[in-house]
């Protein structure tokens, strides 16, 4: 009765551990070859300022991280009025909105670590601000 115990206690045991390995077979691969999920901001234009993701200050600093891949989404909510977002040193830039528009730009993060100015072209005077590349790796 003892051994026959025993035999059984290793059998479970090593379906277990076959188990546990078919399981990392399956999740590891997947997990390494989905592509990274772009970081979205979101860029509301009201009145006359920014305001990103959901934040109530005016043309708030912007951090990215160098080399990162962003879905930045720019909301037009000022009816008649047109607005873009445009990183000038990255020629980077929406499309100018008509109020009550959006448009969606992907782009990498240049790998230049540092302080970039962006600003809405026909409104660069009031609305402007700085777009910051950091490394976290
Ligand atoms: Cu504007």
């Amino acid at each position: 009765m003892t051994i026959t115990r025993g035999l059984r206690g290793q059998v479970v045991v090593a379906v277990l551990l076959g188990l546990a390995g078919l399981a990392m077979a399956d999740f590891v691969p997947v997990l390494t070859d989905a592509p990274p999920e772009p970081r979205e901001i979101v860029v509301v234009a009201s009145d006359m300022a920014f305001y990103v993701d959901g934040g109530g200050e005016a043309n708030p600093l912007i951090r990215v991280e160098a080399g990162e891949t962003v879905r930045l989404v720019l909301w037009n909510e000022h009816p008649g009025v047109v607005h873009d977002f445009v990183v000038g040193a990255w020629k980077l830039a929406t499309s100018r909105l008509k109020g009550r528009e959006r448009d969606t730009i992907i782009f990498r993060v240049p790998e230049a670590i540092g302080r970039y100015a962006y600003e809405c072209s026909p409104h660069s005077a009031m609305m402007r601000g700085t777009i910051e590349v950091v490394d976290i790796r």
